[in-house]
């Protein structure tokens, strides 16, 4: 089983480089942003919490994320692997993560860190912003957002740092260029 975790700041192009991943190795992606706005468009009593959360570019508690994702997990039958994007991000939800993978017998295979510079980030997201207007795409949550993951997230490196399952990957010039270099470092 291959189980990688696609991490990096906001607009570092997790979401992106999931989509050519998951194709091309046939894994079950997990996102929890994605899985957070189908909460709000579907109007549940989660999405109306979280969406006043994911609007100050704040983090969902962590026993949300989490539920989400092991219902998620127990829900797919003989996988051949998950892309976790976006998750997890606080050291709290990666012991939590590898708690939910113990119980059937899997384990995180390889971290795979994406870095771009602080202004790429922001160009990124700000043409996001215009092009498909999502409410958290706007400068003053993006800036949080940045500080957020700063703050509350890069922990999360360390983690997997210690375990010797962090990988690091240029994640500046184009989609393509990028994912050639993630596929390296998956094979
Ligand atoms: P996410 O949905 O995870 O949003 P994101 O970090 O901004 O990344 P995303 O994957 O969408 O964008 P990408 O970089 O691919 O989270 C949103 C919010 O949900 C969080 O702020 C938080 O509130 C909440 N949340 C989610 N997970 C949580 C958790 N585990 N715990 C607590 N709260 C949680 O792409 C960005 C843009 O860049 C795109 O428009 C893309 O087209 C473009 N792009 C990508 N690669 C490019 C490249 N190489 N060149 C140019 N543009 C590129």
């Amino acid at each position: 089983m291959l189980n990688i975790v696609l991490f990096g700041p906001p607009g570092s192009g997790k979401g992106t480089q999931a989509e050519k991943i998951i194709s091309k190795y046939n894994l079950k992606h997990l996102s929890t942003g994605d899985l957070l706005r189908a909460e709000i468009a579907n109007r549940t009593d989660l999405g109306l919490k979280a969406k006043s959360i994911m609007d100050k570019g704040a983090l969902v508690p962590d026993e949300v994320v989490v539920g989400m994702i092991e219902k998620r997990i127990s829900s797919e039958k003989n996988p051949e692997g998950f892309i976790f994007d976006g998750f997890p991000r606080t050291t709290a939800q990666a012991k939590s993560l590898d708690k939910v993978l113990t119980k059937k017998n899997m384990a995180i295979t390889v971290m795979i860190s994406l870095d771009v510079k602080r202004q790429e980030l922001i160009n990124r997201l700000l043409k996001r912003g215009k092009e498909q207007g999502r409410s958290d795409d706007n400068l003053e949550t993006i800036e949080n957002r940045i500080k957020v993951y700063e703050d509350q997230t890069t922990p999360v490196m360390n983690y997997y740092d210690e375990q010797g399952k962090a990988r690091y990957v240029d994640g500046m010039g184009t989609i393509e260029e990028i994912f050639t270099r993630i596929v390296k470092v998956i094979r």
